[in-house]
């Protein structure tokens, strides 16, 4: 499926065409902080997974018809809606259960991103155990960890951020935060909140107070669906260094989002794609570039909505008439939002000031 760009006729003085803009945001240097692991791993990837599952046991059969189940679903869908989207997961999931496999879709998801230009990466996945092939939670990190520690790519550097899904209890939510402080030195730079909105309230407050009182950063799903304005207020109280989304928020809230100036991860084929926001042109990354308000773009879940992220570069641009100079600018502000530490940011702009074009 061919990513989305739209105003295909854009034409612009400084690019030419769309196919010299696509290829000037592939070029540029990026950073991406907010890609959910299974829902970037490409379809090729599945499929390799799936097929190899097909060859297998009758019950490892059965998922993989799923997984491909999946991936006929993305061939022909434009549009999800948040309530569709989320149960993908459990057949991408019965394909990525076992250490092999994750460390498959690791190397094979860095990689993606390098190709595509992004210089620094933060991953973000939710630890998860799995009877049948004997997963825990901890063994996941360890693995994930182990698969960036291990990954041939050399361009670019690969953090990991742990993800509390709503649904976990707060003892869960708990575990989690304490894997984040165990494995802290080993790559894994902060907590995320994330998950179904409409599938449970929130309920993890002590754990991210926690990872927070620990030094760990945390960033939080916020306001992916209307009227959860108590929800919202409770989150931002954790304090948050970053927010994933903040589509519907109260004038209020929006205000203070700003004065604190949180970082705030956009993922405008996301939100679009999911009916979320009506349209790029009304995305509320708008206002945020036109505030100067530290906004960072990303891809959420790039292989379900077919959108790498030098994509969501020129669909910014195209949307809103940006210059090379200012998408330059918009992915070198995007060090200052990284979780990792002054030395990574100090290196990073290194490379973005001896970029040449
Ligand atoms: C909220 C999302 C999401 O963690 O298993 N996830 N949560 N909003 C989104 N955008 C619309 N996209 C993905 O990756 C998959 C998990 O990430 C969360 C969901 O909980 C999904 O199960 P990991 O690697």
């Amino acid at each position: 499926k061919a990513p989305t760009v739209p105003n295909t006729s854009f034409v612009d003085k400084e690019f030419g065409g769309v196919d010299q803009l696509l290829e000037y945001c592939k070029a540029l240097p990026k950073i991406e902080l907010h890609a959910h692991l299974n829902g970037s791993i490409s379809p090729e990837s599945l499929r390799q997974l799936a097929e190899k599952r097909l060859a297998g046991t009758v019950g490892e059969a059965e998922a993989a018809t799923g997984a491909l189940s999946v991936l006929e679903a993305l061939e022909w869908k434009d549009t999800f809606d948040l309530k569709d989207f989320f149960p993908m997961f459990k057949h991408i999931y019965a394909l990525t259960n076992n250490m092999a496999w994750l460390v498959f879709i690791v190397h094979g998801v860095i990689k993606d991103f390098e190709d595509d230009g992004v210089r620094y990466l933060e991953l973000r996945s939710t630890p998860r155990d799995d009877a049948s092939t004997g997963l825990t939670k901890e063994l996941y990190v360890q693995t994930v960890l182990q698969a960036i520690s291990t990954s041939p790519a050399t361009k670019i550097s690969t953090r990991l951020i742990l993800t509390i899904d709503r649904r976990h209890s707060p003892e869960v939510a708990m575990q989690i935060v304490d894997l984040a402080i165990r494995f802290r030195d080993q790559g894994v730079v902060g907590v995320d909140l994330a998950g179904d909105p409409y599938a449970a309230d929130f309920d993890c407050k002590h754990a991210l107070l926690k990872a927070k009182a620990a030094g760990l950063k945390v960033t939080i799903h916020l306001g992916e669906i209307e009227n959860r304005e108590a929800e919202s207020a409770s989150m931002l109280e954790v304090r948050p260094d970053r927010l994933g989304h903040a589509t519907f928020l109260s004038e209020q809230l929006r205000a203070h989002v700003y004065e604190e100036r949180i970082a705030v991860e956009m993922c405008m084929t996301s939100n679009v794609l999911c009916r979320t926001v009506s349209s790029y042109e009304e995305h509320h990354i708008k206002e945020a570039l036109e505030l100067d308000h530290p906004s960072i773009l990303c891809t959420d879940d790039k292989s379900i909505f077919a959108s790498p992220l030098s994509c969501e570069y020129a669909l910014a641009a195209s949307t809103f008439s940006m210059t090379k100079q200012q998408l330059f600018d918009l992915s070198k502000k995007s060090i200052d939002a990284i979780f990792a530490n002054s030395e990574e940011k100090t290196r990073l702009r290194g490379v973005w000031d001896t970029w040449a074009p």
